[in-house]
């Protein structure tokens, strides 16, 4: 665990056990998340809330070089087997990256994307949020509302929403990555406990556009598992929704398999 490596060699490590299978991409495309649960010691974890509880403000961009610590969050074979699945197996980690502080008595931020608001059915980007700590639902978990990466709506009326009836709070165990989809919509919830809640967030980017599919492909297990872009709901929604968002995960599943879309739904 304390052998650190460069990001230059982010991409070789061994990732190919953990790919994943038909059957969690087609969760990703539907709902829009993947969770890892990693198997950091509860005090490699603690080591890097220590550390960041011990920086002189916040770093922005320079938390990797701040904690370098989380170059092996970013390298565990589950995170680059996810990653590697969702982006091609040449995708990048981006210069962007926070320290997302949640302190005691916070306030709930608005819903919004860190995406662009843009319907449209590829994976570009995705976000990779670890936790350093339990996240209870007392301590400000990330909410995040599956399914709405398909969805748009102008940031400042997004903001105006309270609660969606299928909202999901990430609460997760320490030294979970969870891995979005840039789009989705989510926010950060008040934290009514009594530490301070970390939360790491990098971005990844594809590189190439998929041409052939990189996770752990079995036509037969794909061709079962395929209804379920159709009939799935990641979400109470109207049926006009539905129909759109439909069109969406098709499209994505093709794209992603390397075959060419016929055109770009905004
Ligand atoms: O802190 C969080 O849980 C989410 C923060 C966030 O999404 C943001 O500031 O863009
Ligand atoms: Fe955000």
């Amino acid at each position: 665990m304390n052998n650190i490596k460069p990001s230059s060699e982010l991409q070789e490590c061994n990732f190919v056990d953990y790919l994943l299978t038909d059957e969690e991409m087609i969760t990703f495309v539907i709902h829009g998340y993947h969770i890892v649960e990693t198997d950091f010691t509860s005090e490699f974890n603690q080591s890097i809330y220590d550390e960041i509880e011990q920086l002189d403000g916040n770093p922005g961009d320079g938390i990797l070089d701040a904690v370098p610590k989380l170059y092996q969050v970013y390298q565990h074979p589950k995170v680059n087997g996810a990653l590697a699945s969702l982006l091609g197996h040449h995708y990048e980690m981006s210069g962007h990256r926070h320290c997302h502080v949640n302190p005691v008595g916070s306030r709930s931020q608005g819903w919004h994307q860190d995406g662009v608001n843009q319907r449209h059915y590829q994976i570009q980007t995705v976000l990779a949020m670890y936790y350093p700590q339990d996240v209870n639902s007392d301590m400000g978990p990330t909410v995040i509302v599956p399914g709405t990466h398909f969805r748009n709506a102008p940031t400042d009326q997004m903001a105006t929403y309270t609660n969606f009836r299928h909202q999901l709070p990430l609460t997760v165990k320490a030294g979970t990555v969870a891995i979005t989809h840039y789009d989705i919509w989510h926010a950060a919830s008040r934290n009514k406990g009594d530490r301070t809640r970390y939360m790491l967030k990098f971005l990844f980017n594809r590189k190439n556009d998929p041409d052939q599919p990189w996770w752990n492909h079995d036509p037969v297990t794909a061709k079962r598992e395929i209804h379920r872009l159709d009939s799935e709901r990641a979400g109470a929604c109207s049926q006009s929704d539905h129909y759109k968002e439909r069109g969406l995960r098709r499209q994505m599943w093709l794209h992603l398999l390397g075959r060419k879309s016929s055109k770009r739904e905004e």
